[in-house]
């Protein structure tokens, strides 16, 4: 019987013998020297890398039916077909930044993609202060490619509906709804890492404010309700492939049809967690100097070519008749950045409290240091949650991180 013709947790062994099987007729496999080896340090899925003698190599990425993160957190592993198709569809929208899927086996919920080992996972090079003068505009550009791309005012309505129905996604947005929209809010699972030294702050910050707790209410209900545009879905650093020439975006199982806020929220937020590790853990000088001065200008220019790309797009391709009018345009392109705003917030929270943290801040070693960038990281939030419709550009999301910095 065929080996990979019912499902079960592959282990390295099995995926060397599945790789050579699945990609016979693709790849000049060196069968004797092929090795394979586990390299995901992701929540969800097993990642490994395929290679040979020959100079072949391919990466191999398995979802699990309990998640890494967690062993008593279950979701579909129907997942990793959702991955490959949404990559597939993203290649066309934004052509070369996404990696190419060689096969998707919906059996062994495996699929295979180019091995990028070219490139750095954008997390990593961030912790070590490397400076990426193209990613700003990559990464706007794919923004504005495959969110506007996918939206009910470009594309047929019919289509639309289409491409929502294919991609609903229900288990992992169920994650997001918990960990983004309500732990952080009220630890209602008793699941939030709090680093001890701000327990009080964060109580008090973040778990008893009413106020807080409406904004993220209309949020969530709206993260949920509003089908806008087929989003990553996770689109933090640690979903970056990036090098010294290319920006390759991976790992978009968590997409579906919501509002394209998100995705760019949370770009910049994981940039803010960029900037306050350099802040806290490198030497005064140039290099200091040098990284923050381009983390700053990321955190402005991301806001602001994407949102000029997306304008462009809409002029160029909107086809619907009623949204073809500039007032409309302004008025959806300026909630679009509300909804960025917030996410930023949102992320910034989730990631300093929830259950699943981010390495730039969880690495600071000197305590005071790490308490100082959480404490300004969730004033900053707050506001960005709260005033979402005040903020007009990337330069007063970014003044507002920096008066937070200074007050705590
Ligand atoms: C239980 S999964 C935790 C987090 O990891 C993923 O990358 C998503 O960000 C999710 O929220
Ligand atoms: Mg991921």
């Amino acid at each position: 019987m065929d080996k990979f013709g019912k499902y079960f947790l592959m282990k390295c062994d099995d995926v060397r013998e599945y790789a050579y099987e699945k990609l016979k007729d693709q790849f000049d496999w060196d069968k004797e020297s092929m090795e394979a080896k586990e390299i995901g340090d992701g929540n969800l899925n097993y990642v490994f890398r395929v290679w040979d003698k020959n100079g072949n190599s391919v990466i191999i990425k398995h979802a699990g039916d309990t998640l890494r993160i967690s062993s008593a957190m279950h979701a579909s592993t129907d997942r990793n077909r959702i991955e490959s198709e949404i990559l597939i569809l993203q290649d066309k929208l934004a052509p070369g930044m996404v990696p190419r899927i060689y096969f998707y086996d919906t059996v062994m919920c495996a699929c295979a993609m180019e091995d990028l080992s070219d490139h750095e996972i954008m997390r990593t090079a961030m912790m070590k202060h490397e400076i990426f003068p193209h990613f700003a505009e990559e990464i706007s550009s794919f923004m504005a490619n495959t969110l506007m791309g996918t939206t009910d005012v470009v594309l047929d309505h019919k289509d639309k509906k289409e491409l929502q129905k294919k991609y609903i996604n229900p288990e992992l947005c169920e994650i997001t709804e918990d960990l983004v929209y309500t732990e952080p809010y009220n630890d209602n699972k008793g699941r939030n890492n709090v680093f001890p030294p701000n327990k009080d702050f964060v109580k008090k910050e973040l778990y008893e404010d009413e106020e807080l707790s409406v904004e993220v209410a209309k949020l969530k209900m709206d993260f949920m309700t509003r089908a806008q545009s087929l989003l990553h879905g996770d689109l933090h650093t640690g979903s970056i492939f990036i090098n010294e020439k290319n920006t390759v975006v991976f790992d978009p199982e968590f997409c579906f049809y919501g509002p394209m806020g998100y995705d760019i929220g949370n770009v910049i937020a994981n940039m803010m967690f960029a900037y306050a590790n350099a802040k806290a853990t490198m030497a005064d000088g140039k290099e200091k100097d040098a990284f923050i001065s381009w983390v700053e200008d990321v955190i402005v220019s991301v806001t602001d070519l994407t949102m000029a790309k997306m304008r462009a797009y809409y002029d160029e391709h909107a086809t619907d008749v009623m949204a073809k009018n500039k007032k409309y345009e302004d008025y959806y392109l300026k909630s679009i950045l509300s909804d960025t705003v917030a996410v930023i917030g949102l992320e910034l929270n989730r990631r300093l409290v929830g259950m699943a943290n981010v390495k730039d801040i969880t690495t600071i070693k000197d305590e005071d240091k790490r308490a100082k960038a959480e404490r300004y990281l969730i004033l900053a939030a707050k506001e960005y949650i709260k005033k979402r419709d005040s903020f007009n550009s990337g330069k007063e999301i970014l003044d507002t991180l920096k008066e937070k910095e200074g007050r705590v």
